[in-house]
């Protein structure tokens, strides 16, 4: 049995920064459906642009993987495509209850999972990696160097799939996209004090970007094509592909 995400349904004297420790990894399926827009549309799209991009004998990525949903679309979707599959994440509530939710499942391509951090991890002769909501949380300074790594492990015609929950960039536009995300919350059950209680909890820690921003720094480490194919509200995910031709940026 799934269970709901109640964290921050009490008043809470102070809201402490948001951690992804047991009691997040616990109601983490029921707390992304319900906090992010489109998150299982996204999922299956991650298992159609595997199925199309990965390419045999190659590495798929998952950074930032937590129980592993992105990295099972991936393997369900690759079954004729000879290839390994790494996730990672550096919460070890995470990755133990990844390990737990992937073996259960009897998959012909097996996906390994490592408790570390994005960016102590080496990419190698990679077809795809996947940061689905993950950079969000990764310190602002060391972003372009983990794409820079990312985009020199690829292969040529790689993937990257980045998805992010972006700022617009006017005061005005953001409260508009932030208000209708709150409104989506509220829709799903979440009460006004969940929802401003769960604002302040990721405020130091989830520093989010402008598209132009992304945009901009994909293409200052080397993608020359990023792609935005999802966005609702403030949410996002975008593929940056590595063509042949190219070589890192400076
Ligand atoms: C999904 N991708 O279901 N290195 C590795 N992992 C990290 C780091 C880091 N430096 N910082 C945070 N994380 C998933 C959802 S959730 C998104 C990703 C969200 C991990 C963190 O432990 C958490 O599991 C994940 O990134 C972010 O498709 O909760 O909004």
């Amino acid at each position: 049995m799934q269970k709901s995400d109640t964290l921050f349904a009490s008043p809470l004297s102070s809201v402490a920064d948001f951690r992804f420790d047991e009691t997040v990894a616990e109601v983490f399926p029921d707390m992304i459906q319900r906090s992010v827009p489109g998150y299982q549309s996204i999922i299956n799209t991650i298992g159609e642009l595997a199925a199309a991009k990965v390419q045999p004998n190659t590495t798929v990525y998952d950074l930032g993987c937590s129980l592993g949903a992105a990295s099972l679309a991936v393997a369900r979707a690759t079954q004729d495509i000879p290839c390994n599959i790494i996730g990672i994440d550096n919460s070890e509530a995470m990755t133990n209850r990844c390990k737990r939710i992937i073996q259960s499942f009897s998959l012909p391509t097996p996906i390994e999972v490592n408790c570390q951090s994005a960016q102590d991890t080496e990419i190698d002769n990679a077809s795809m990696v996947i940061m689905n909501f993950t950079l969000q949380f990764i310190p602002p300074a060391d972003r372009e160097n983990l794409l820079l790594k990312i985009f020199n492990g690829l292969v040529p015609g790689g993937i990257l799939v980045l998805s992010e929950k972006i700022r617009h960039p006017s005061v005005a536009g953001n409260e508009l996209l932030v208000d209708l995300h709150h409104q989506f919350k509220r829709q799903n059950g979440y009460s006004e004090l969940e929802v401003s209680q769960k604002r302040a909890a990721l405020e130091n820690v989830m520093l989010t970007d402008t598209f132009a921003e992304h945009e901009a720094r994909l293409k200052a480490v080397g993608f020359s094509d990023v792609v935005m194919w999802f966005k609702c509200y403030n949410f996002t995910s975008m593929v940056a592909i590595k063509h042949a031709q190219e070589t890192a940026g400076e």
